[in-house]
């Protein structure tokens, strides 16, 4: 007869808790972030699974009064004009050849002038911006729902990412749990006047559930895809729930 094998205690946790994560992640038909599996980044597949687990992510932020806005300070690019031809052209017309260039997996591809954003039923929400570097401000935010917009080109089945271009050459994306949240908005107004262009005009996003830099200013495409385009190696996490 074959001796048993023993197991130590330590052995048996250890292949019990492989076979946990393991299972969990099996089992699990949530999308894992674009930033799986970089070992730097752990932390964010963590934030992500447990947010997306247990809230399922369609929770509001607060919403403040009126009285409750702050000044806000302009941070990062502050005017693309200083670099981008393209962006001082636009500037020079009140950005009334700007186009919200929509692409990728969609049934209606193309471009959106700012008026014809404004025809879209807005939002005005007071919210929070909560920025990486420590400082938060409130501001009233107005613009149309990304929802909307998604609803309006038409995404197709396979469609996972949302990715945004910005004029400042930023690249960005958020899943479709963030892209169709109610309080997700591109937004062309800010407390009560046109977005000016230190804050990102004609036309930024404004992603509550996420931290301040989510937040892309001055878009100028939005491409819609099955795989992440629009994470690139900038240091900083992918997911970033708030
Ligand atoms: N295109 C673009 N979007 C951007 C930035 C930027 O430099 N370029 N800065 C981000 C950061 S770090 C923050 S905190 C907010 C700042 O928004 P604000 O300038 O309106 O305060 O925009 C975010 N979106
Ligand atoms: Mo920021």
């Amino acid at each position: 007869m074959k001796p048993t094998k023993i197991i130590t205690r330590r052995q048996a946790i250890v292949t019990a808790l492989a076979g946990m994560s393991g299972s969990f992640l099996a089992q699990c038909t949530r999308p894992m972030p674009p930033t799986f599996g970089n070992i730097l980044r752990m932390g964010d597949n963590v934030t992500y699974l447990a947010q997306r687990t247990l809230l399922p992510g369609q929770s509001l932020v607060k919403e403040y009064r009126f009285g409750d806005i702050s000044s806000m300070p302009a941070t990062g690019t502050t005017n693309p004009a200083q670099f981008s031809e393209a962006y001082d052209k636009l500037l020079k017309n009140a950005f009334s050849d700007w186009r919200l260039n929509i692409e990728g997996l969609v049934s209606r591809p193309g471009g959106l002038s700012l008026d014809d954003l404004k025809k879209f039923p807005s939002r005005t929400q007071i919210t929070k911006h909560h920025c990486e570097e420590g400082w938060t401000a409130i501001a009233q935010w107005t613009g149309v729902p990304l929802s909307s917009i998604l609803q309006h080109v038409g995404i197709q089945e396979h469609a996972r990412f949302i990715n945004f271009h910005s004029y400042d050459e930023w690249i960005d994306s958020i899943d479709l749990v963030d892209a169709f949240h109610p309080q997700t908005i591109l937004a062309y107004g800010m407390n009560g006047k046109t977005l000016p262009v230190p804050h990102g005009a004609p036309v930024r996003l404004r992603i509550e559930r996420q931290i301040g830099f989510k937040s892309m200013k001055y878009i100028r495409k939005i491409e819609v895809t099955e795989d992440n385009v629009g994470f690139g190696d900038i240091g900083w996490a992918w997911y970033n729930g708030i």
